[in-house]
């Protein structure tokens, strides 16, 4: 993607890349409106008493405000009671950095980002069955090749158009394309099979298939006994998920169990993909597991044009979570409570091991900590007010915290409620490293001089640390940020030593692990070993349960959430582009017509959907593609409209993703006003 200017705007060219081919969605053909937007923050602004304004601020003031609380808080209640909050959005230098600046700086635990909320459960899954977390073990292009595709809760057709044409590719060849999600979506209208499953109950579908491909003897067992371990429990396990007890559960039909276990058992390669639907649940990483042993199973693992992959989703959400922004872990993959790494990264930090801190709260838990542990809180990209669950305690929570720092582009719903809000520099604006879903680390140039008085997040969080009396542990120069990075992930599981910008340019990317400059880097992983300490995939047992709030008279629908093409996560961005914004101003809710109809709801009237939580007003919006029992709410808008206001926090106990994709609401025609249950900022349209 290259940047052009015309007549004194910025618009985007797309060259030909080898991952989308110059295919561009239409965020990215867009997103160079966003560079000048006339509402861009390009001052410091601070707050000088709560409840108060945000008025205009100069930089050395800002910071030294930053600096004083934080020093503040550190002194009366200890390092740990600031915490930092980080995005996936982030350059792999700023994610590198922000780690290292809350265990360096500000010598806290308590740093994790919004990754948690993203594909945390497929990262812990593939970290436990295969040794190695990496969204994708193979190139994109793979997925032409393959003989059967199997895509669960994900839709790219939405949420990655520019790789779809590998699907299609795919399916032109005459592939088989198997989509299970709750909904017929875009990705679902072009599969040869769609499973449309009860929301959160995924592994019993899982469990279900590898049943019935035990039965029909349609399983590897020369795989299984060459290149893993563990299946017997495993074989035990889905010995109870017999098909009518699977249908009972998913709502899946026998005949299409039987049909899908076939299709999958009879092809020669495979792959099988989660997107966030299996994954953003409290049983995320048993979900994503349970996919894995059907793969395993089945032998299609471990070999060309086979496997599974998680659809990462953020600009830089696989680099993100490589390199110290998670609550347990230093650079490289290396983990926090080991005492080897450890030492490795103090080594290159320059400070002893046992002054770094020890594992913090996960996202969801730290949020839940402040006002309470936490005291101070630094969000670095991401708009949490919009995109954390059970967002009307978030707000009560983040009102009731000390001071809150944040660094964005643009007055987002959760800089309105800081002490300090600081306006940093865009994609275009800086040069840094992104790593994509495949594991393929791209270089972004710089294209365009910032706007006066906007910093990058490294001059940030450097100015902070010298403020500190720690900023000679810190630099502000991106290329020598990704020297010491390079550094610091060489010998982990995502090593980058030998990826300098010099080959990323002239290789059009690399692939980690690359561990010296004479490594041609690992586009295919896994073809003769897993990264397992023994080289062999994993089989875990796993179990469905059901999910952590169900549907009962009082609360009788399923939510789930997700995306709609033309708006971007919390909609900061695509808010503000016109044309992104006009295919899909409002927010809504897809209601199946014939459970309108019991309800008297037609189409464009104003709802009330309600939840143990909190209540919004959106409109129906009615279609045939959504089951009878399911309700869905895309996310990307805040206040009266947020998704997340009756979205509850019930946490993955290995991932600790919450449970957007399922939780329990009544729904009724808006014709009588309706009053806030709660004083909330997120509620008060109610009123
Ligand atoms: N247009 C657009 N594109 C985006 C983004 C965006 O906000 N907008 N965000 C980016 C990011 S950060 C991410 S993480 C990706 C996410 O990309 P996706 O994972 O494709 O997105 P979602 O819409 O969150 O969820 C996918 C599907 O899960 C289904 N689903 C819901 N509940 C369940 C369930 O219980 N089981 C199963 N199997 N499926 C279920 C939903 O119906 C939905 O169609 O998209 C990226 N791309
Ligand atoms: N109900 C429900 N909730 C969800 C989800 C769901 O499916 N359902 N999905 C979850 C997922 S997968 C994700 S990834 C999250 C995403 O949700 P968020 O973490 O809120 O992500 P964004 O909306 O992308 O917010 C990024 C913010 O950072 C700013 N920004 C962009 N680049 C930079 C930068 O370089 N530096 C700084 N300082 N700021 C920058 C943007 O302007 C924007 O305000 O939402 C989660 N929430
Ligand atoms: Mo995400």
């Amino acid at each position: 993607m290259t940047l052009v200017e015309e007549h004194g705007r910025w618009s985007v060219a797309a060259r030909d890349f080898p991952t989308n081919r110059g295919g561009l969605c239409r965020k990215g053909w867009t997103a160079a409106e966003l560079l000048d937007a006339p509402d861009r923050l390009r001052s410091p602004l601070i707050r000088d008493r709560k409840g108060g304004k945000l008025r205009p601020a100069s930089w050395p003031e800002a910071l030294d405000r930053i600096a004083s609380k934080m020093q503040e808080v550190l002194a009366r209640f200890g390092a740990d009671a600031v915490g930092v909050f980080g995005g996936g959005g982030l350059t792999n230098e700023k994610a590198y950095m922000l780690g290292k600046f809350a265990r360096v700086a500000l010598r806290t635990a308590n740093i994790d980002y919004n990754g948690r909320f993203c594909m945390a459960s497929a990262a812990a899954a593939g970290l436990r069955a295969f040794g190695i977390d990496r969204g994708m073990p193979f190139p994109m292009q793979d997925i032409a090749e393959t003989d059967a595709v199997f895509m669960v809760g994900s839709n790219p057709a939405e949420t990655l158009p520019p790789i779809m044409q590998y699907f299609e590719a795919q399916r032109d060849r005459g592939g088989q394309f198997i989509v299970a999600d709750p909904r017929r979506t875009a990705t679902a209208k072009l599969a040869t099979l769609h499973l449309q499953l009860t929301p959160g109950t995924d592994a019993a579908l899982a469990n279900g298939l590898l049943h019935v491909a035990i039965q029909r003897g349609l399983i590897d067992d020369e795989f299984i006994a060459l290149r893993t371990t563990d299946f017997e429990r495993v074989k035990r396990t889905v010995a109870k998920y017999w098909p009518d007890r699977v249908e009972r559960i998913t709502g899946i039909p026998t005949a299409l169990l039987a049909k899908a276990a076939e299709i999958l058992g009879e092809a020669d390669t495979a792959m099988l993909l989660t997107g966030r639907g299996p994954e953003q649940q409290s049983q995320g990483v048993n979900n994503v597991l349970s996919f894995i042993n059907l793969m395993l199973a089945l032998g299609h693992s471990g070999k060309a044009f086979s496997g599974y992959a998680c659809m990462t989703g953020q600009g830089n959400g696989q680099g993100g979570r490589e390199h110290g922004q998670k609550a347990d872990q230093l650079p490289g993959y290396r983990k926090l409570d080991n005492p080897a790494h450890r030492a490795e990264i103090a080594a290159i930090w320059k400070i002893a091991p046992d002054e770094l801190p020890k594992p913090g709260l996960s996202a969801a838990e730290l949020l839940d900590a402040l006002g309470e542990s936490i005291h101070c809180l630094l969000v670095v990209a991401s708009n949490i007010v919009v995109s954390a669950p059970d967002a009307t305690r978030l707000v009560e929570r983040l009102k009731s915290l000390g001071f809150l720092i944040v660094a964005d582009i643009f007055m987002s719903e959760t800089a309105e409620l800081a002490d300090v809000v600081l306006p940093v520099t865009q994609w275009a604006e800086e040069e840094g490293t992104m790593t994509n879903l495949e594991g393929r680390v791209i270089l972004r140039q710089r294209a365009k001089e910032p706007p006066k008085g906007v910093w990058s997040d490294l001059q940030i969080l450097k100015a902070v640390a010298d403020r500190l009396g720690r900023g000679q542990y810190f630099s502000d120069n991106n290329r020598e940020v990704y020297e010491e990075f390079r550094r610091a992930s060489a010998g982990g599981a995502a090593d980058y030593e030998g990826i300098t910008y010099e080959r990323i340019v002239a290789e059009d990317g690399m692939f980690w692990p690359c561990p010296s400059v004479g490594h041609p880097g690992t586009p295919r992983l896994f073809l003769d070993r897993f990264g397992t300490d023994d080289g062999r995939a994993k089989f875990h047992s796993v179990d469905h349960r059901p999910s952590a709030e169900m549907p009962d008279q009082k609360f009788p629908y399923f939510l789930t959430t997700g995306r709609v093409l033309t708006q971007y996560q919390s909609g900061t961005q695509t808010r503000r582009i016109a044309d992104l914004n006009a295919a899909a101003p409002d927010p809504f809710v897809e209601i199946h017509p014939d459970t309108a109809r019991g309800l008297l709801i037609a189409e464009g009237d104003l709802v009330v959907l309600e939840s143990r939580r909190g209540r919004i007003a959106i409109k129906a919006r009615l279609t045939r593609d959504i089951r009878l029992d399911t309700l869905f709410v895309p996310f990307h808008w805040g206040a009266a409209g947020s998704a997340n206001v009756l979205t509850l926090a019930a946490l993955d106990p290995v991932s600790k993703i919450p449970e957007f994709k399922v939780c329990a609401v009544r729904l009724e025609r808006a014709s009588t006003p309706v009053s806030a249950t709660g004083e909330t900022a997120v509620a008060s349209y109610l009123n």
